[in-house]
């Protein structure tokens, strides 16, 4: 029998982060590997060690998975946690490349900026400095993006770019505001913060203990992504997209490059 143990995981990295870097889709990896969710996780940080190599810098992390909505949309239905990079960030109102990706979809978020490295029980505001709307462009590197759990914590939870916009003071409550995803000034999708976990505040707990099990270390002045509200839309070229959350403002950019 194939145990995980006996897996080349850092060929599985090689894998994903060519089919990333190229754009081109590739099937599922995991079951026909043997792969479960720690090995997973592991062939994550061999993958996050290849772009660390060639100079990408950590500057958070991000929950995938933590709303209803987006659990029905991939059939998948256990929160997930991604690293993020420089490099993958868009300025706010900045421009997007979407050309090298293989099938975009954006999603609106909220943002915490960590004050301190957050540890299990500490409090929300101890943890958090501020907070933002923020937007999330995913792309999974498998074919249909369809995928098992193992395989898209694999991939990085798909993360491909984010934006975030304006920090706020953290507000008294995160946890029912309401929020808007609109492409080309037409409301696409609309949710409440609620959605995620109850309250949002969960998430960040769920990733503190994601992160404690499987890295990496959270970081003061990280960037903590908790998740989306709402599905996920395609995203075209020439697009502008902005997210709002209730009281924080709106992160917004536009698409160049790519074909539908
Ligand atoms: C997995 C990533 C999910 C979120 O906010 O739920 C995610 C996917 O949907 O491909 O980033
Ligand atoms: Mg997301």
């Amino acid at each position: 029998m194939t145990t995980s143990a006996d897996v080349d995981l850092a060929g599985l990295a090689a894998r994903l982060d060519e089919a990333a870097v190229t754009g081109t889709p590739i099937p599922q990896l995991a079951e026909a590997h043997g792969v479960d969710v720690d090995a997973a996780y592991r062939v994550q940080q061999a993958l996050i060690a290849r772009r660390t190599g060639r100079g990408e810098r950590l500057v958070g992390v991000k929950m995938g998975l933590t709303s209803k909505a987006k659990m029905a949309q991939v059939g998948v239905d256990s929160p997930i946690l991604g690293q993020l990079t420089d490099t993958t960030q868009v300025p706010d109102g900045g421009s997007v490349d979407i050309s090298g990706l293989i099938h975009p979809r954006v999603e609106p978020e909220i943002a915490f900026l960590l004050d301190r490295p957050p540890t299990p029980g500490m409090p929300f505001t101890d943890a958090v400095r501020a907070v933002a709307p923020a937007l999330e462009v995913i792309d999974s590197r498998y074919a249909n993006f369809t995928f098992s759990l193992p395989d898209v914590i694999a991939d990085n939870t798909s993360a491909a770019l984010f934006t975030v916009g304006p920090w706020q003071p953290v507000p008294d409550g995160v946890d029912n505001l309401g929020v808007l995803l609109e492409v080309d000034g037409r409301t696409v999708q609309t949710g409440s913060t609620a959605a995620i976990l109850g309250d949002p505040r969960r998430a960040l707990a769920a990733g503190v203990a994601l992160a404690d099990r499987h890295g990496p270390a959270l970081r003061a002045g990280w960037i903590f992504l908790a998740g989306a509200a709402t599905a996920a839309v395609p995203l075209a070229p020439g697009a502008h997209v902005r997210g709002t959350v209730q009281g924080l403002g709106t992160a917004a950019f536009t698409t160049i490059g790519g074909t539908l």
